[in-house]
């Protein structure tokens, strides 16, 4: 029943116009009257269906709520989403990866849920994701890097979610180091990239996006008011989940397939272009000391470089950035 759902939003998919009832039933192998049947529970799933008489059937649009067919229906991607879990609830959607992970499942292998009640962020923060409202969503990636790279896939993974942004909105994203998306210096979108490692090799990393989609203003939890937002709350608008999400998978596909082919330099460009102050003068401070500094951008290592008054360039792995007006510290 499940299987043959799928492939039936598969093939309406797959045609332009519309289908016939008689050529679903012929490569579904069901009757028509199944068919029929199939289509009454699309329907009570939210899709929006055309019947027209000797033409057949057309999906007109897809449910707002998410479900793994609603995910796959339009999304044309290579590898990407091809093996896709969706869930209503989660503790946590990293955690589920891990564990597909190590069950061997593929590169690529995508989980997302409504909700997550144990969200993460980085060094055990709590990322805040409440029931339909953003994109929680963790991809299991088997790259063929050294660990030292690792971060560059965080780098790529903020450039995408920034230019999907920029693609779908008139909104301007900006990321700041090292991996917060920010709409008018507020944090939209966050990064949390695990990896599991042996000595040279990456084994595989759990790649987290968080992106709070249409949470409205008393929606943001009072503690983070200040300094996070929505998508919906910067663009006024309400955002279809479903296709955000694909958007982005595609993105990150391509410029998956770009860094492979062609390395960092054009995903450090990208950064640099979104980059948050890059090219303005902040205040850093780390254990030593605190100082004056331009941002002048990234190095493929995930360090941000910074060039002192007197020019002496510095390469900042951990530090305190004080990011002035709007801005809040790292
Ligand atoms: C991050 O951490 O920004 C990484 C967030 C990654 C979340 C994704 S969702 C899918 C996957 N599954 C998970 O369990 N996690 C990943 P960090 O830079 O440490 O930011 C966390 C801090 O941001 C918190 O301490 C809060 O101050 C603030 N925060 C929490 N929830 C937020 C939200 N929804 N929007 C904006 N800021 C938030």
């Amino acid at each position: 029943m499940e299987s043959t759902r799928k492939e039936l939003i598969q093939l309406l998919n797959n045609v332009e116009g519309h289908i016939s009832g008689q050529e679903l039933s012929g490569q579904l192998g069901i009757s028509r009257t199944a068919v029929w049947k199939h289509m009454n529970e699309l329907k009570k799933d939210g899709y929006e269906i055309e019947a027209v008489q000797r033409k057949g059937y057309k999906i007109l649009s897809s449910p707002d709520k998410i479900s793994e067919n609603t995910l796959r229906w339009g999304l044309d991607t290579k590898w990407i989403g091809h093996e896709l879990h969706h869930y209503d609830q989660v503790e946590s959607t990293q955690e589920i990866v891990h564990q597909l992970a190590k069950q061997g499942k593929p590169h690529g292998t995508v989980v997302i849920a409504d909700e997550q009640v144990k969200g993460k962020g980085r060094m055990s923060r709590n990322w805040d994701s409440p029931k339909g409202k953003g994109i929680w969503m963790s991809v299991l990636l088997r790259p063929n890097l050294p660990p030292v790279q690792a971060p560059q896939i965080t780098l790529l993974a903020a450039t995408v979610l920034a230019r999907m942004i920029a693609e779908r909105s008139a909104l301007a994203p900006q990321i700041k180091w090292p991996n917060d998306l920010l709409i008018n210096h507020k944090k939209v979108s966050g990064i949390l990239t695990e990896m599991q490692a042996e000595q040279d090799t990456i084994q595989y990393i759990v790649l987290g996006m968080g992106m709070n989609v249409n949470q409205e203003d008393r929606e943001i939890p009072a503690d983070i008011k200040y300094k996070a937002s929505s998508l919906k709350i910067e663009s006024r608008q309400h955002w279809n989940i479903q296709q955000t999400v694909q958007h982005i998978l595609r993105l990150f596909e391509e410029t998956y397939e770009r860094f492979e082919a062609h390395g960092f330099s054009s995903i450090k460009k990208d950064w640099e272009h979104f980059g948050y102050k890059i090219g303005e003068e902040v205040t850093i401070s780390t254990m030593k000391k605190t100082w004056q500094a331009t941002l002048v951008g990234i190095e493929p290592d995930g360090a941000l470089r910074a060039k002192s008054k007197d020019g002496e360039e510095e390469k900042l792995y951990s530090a305190e950035i004080h990011w002035g007006e709007g801005g809040y510290h790292a």
